[in-house]
C-alpha cells in the first residue's frame, strides 16, 4: 500500500527531518512539499538549504515547492504532515481538515483542545477516538491529530511506564539541545559557555501536555490525569537530544529495581517507525548522554538511566532525539497509527 503524503512547512528544521525520515518509507510516498509564498515555485533543493546530516534525497530535491495554502494543496493527497509555525498552522490546518484532509501535525496550536487527539502511540493510541468528537463538533470530513512538544515526548513514555505505581507528583528539569530552537539556535554561538535557564512556554507545555497524554478518553470525552507536574527548562550547548532529570513521587514507593523493570518492559507498538523496545535503560549512571545515545533505534528510542531512590520518590534521567523522536518522527508514528487504524 502506498500512501501519498504532503509535507507542510517542508523546508524548516523539522520539515527537513520529515523528508529524511519519509523518502524511503515502506508506506508513505512524498507527493508534495510546501513552504512560505517566497519559496513557492523554487525547487526543494534551492528552497530548503539542506542541513540534515544525510544527503538530500534526489527524489525530493527536484520537486517544486508549492505555497502553504488550502487552495494550493492538491486534493488527491492521502495524508498531510505539518511542521508549520504555529500561527500559520492555526489558520491553514483547520481549513485543510474542513476540506477533508487528515493532518498529523507537530505544530503547537490546538494541542490542548479537548477534541484534538494529542498522541504518542505507545502511550495513548486510544485517544484517536476523539476524531469522532472532532468531526461531529467541527463538521470536518478530515481530521487533526497532534504530537506533543519534544521535551514532553522525552519524559511522558517513562511516566506512562511508572503509572502502575500510582503517579502523584513529578518535578522535571530539562537540558535542551540548541536544535530545538530551530536553525537560528543551531548556528548561534551565544550559548557556548552558557546555559539559558528558561525556555518561554516550554515549561507550561510539559506541565499540561503530559496530563492530557496520560489522561483517558471515554465515550468521546477526555479526562486529564491528576498527576501534578512542575517543569524547569534549560537550553544547553548540545546540538541534538534533550536530556531530562525527573523526580517522580509514586504512591506505592517502588524500589529502583522495580522501576528499572517497569521502564525496560514498557510495551512497544507494531508500527514501521516504532522501536521494538520504546525505552532502553542504562545501568551506567553516566548514561544516557545526548551525543552518545540520541541515535539509539534510529533516533526513535528513548533512553533512561541514573535510577535512584530518594526520600521523596524515584529520580532518573531520560533522553530522546528532539527533532526525530521529539518532532518529525513523532508525527510520522502518528501517521502510521492513523493508517493502521483505518483513518487514512
Ligand atoms: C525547544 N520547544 O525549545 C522546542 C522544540 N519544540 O526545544
Amino acid at each position: 500500500m502506498s500512501v501519498r503524503v504532503g509535507l507542510l512547512g517542508a523546508t524548516g528544521a523539522v520539515g527537513q527531518r520529515f523528508v529524511q525520515l519519509l523518502h524511503d518509507h515502506p508506506t508513505f510516498e512524498i507527493a508534495a512539499v510546501t513552504a512560505s509564498p517566497e519559496s513557492a515555485g523554487e525547487s526543494y533543493r534551492d528552497a530548503a538549504k539542506w542541513r540534515v546530516d544525510t544527503p538530500i534525497p534526489e527524489s525530493v530535491a527536484g520537486m517544486t515547492v508549492i505555497e502553504t495554502s488550502a487552495e494550493a494543496i492538491p486534493d488527491d493527497l492521502d495524508l498531510l504532515f505539518s511542521s508549520l509555525p504555529s500561527g500559520v498552522a492555526a489558520e491553514v490546518e483547520p481549513e485543510l481538515c474542513r476540506a477533508g484532509h487528515v493532518v498529523s501535525s507537530n505544530s503547537s496550536n490546538e494541542r490542548m483542545a479537548e477534541d484534538v487527539p494529542l498522541t504518542i502511540p505507545e502511550v495513548n493510541a486510544d485517544h484517536l477516538d476523539l476524531i469522532e468528537t472532532q468531526r461531529a463538533e467541527r463538521g470536518w470530513d478530515g481530521a487533526l491529530v497532534k504530537n506533543p512538544n519534544c521535551s514532553t515526548i522525552t519524559m511522558t513514555p517513562t511516566l506512562a511506564a511508572l503509572d502502575q505505581f500510582g503517579l502523584s507528583r513529578v518535578h522535571v528539569s530539562t537540558l535542551q539541545a540548541v536544535s530545538g530552537a530551530g536553525y537560528s539556535g543551531v548556528t548561534s554561538m551565544e550559548i557556548i559557555d552558557n546555559v539559558l535557564p528558561y525556555i518561554g512556554g516550554e515549561e507550561e507545555k510539559m506541565e499540561t501536555e503530559s496530563r492530557k497524554l496520560l489522561g483517558s478518553v471515554e465515550d468521546g470525552e477526555l479526562s486529564l490525569h491528576d498527576v501534578e507536574v512542575a517543569a524547569s527548562c534549560n537550553r544547553v550547548p548540545s546540538l541534538d537530544g534533550h536530556l531530562e532529570n525527573v523526580f517522580a513521587e509514586l504512591d506505592e514507593n517502588p524500589t529502583a529495581a522495580e522501576v528499572h523493570e517497569a521502564l525496560a518492559d514498557f510495551a512497544g507498538v507494531d508500527l514501521p517507525s516504532a522501536p521494538e523496545q520504546p525505552i532502553h535503560v542504562f545501568e551506567d549512571p553516566e548514561r544516557p548522554q545526548p551525543r552518545l545515545d540520541r541515535m539509539r533505534g534510529q533516533g526513535m528510542q528513548i533512553s533512561a538511566g541514573g535510577l535512584r531512590e530518594t526520600p521523596e520518590g524515584i529520580q532518573y534521567n531520560c533522553l530522546a532525539h528532539n527533532t526525530i523522536r521529539g518532532a518529525a518522527g513523532a508525527s510520522v508514528l502518528n501517521g502510521e497509527l492513523l493508517v493502521e487504524e483505518g483513518w487514512v
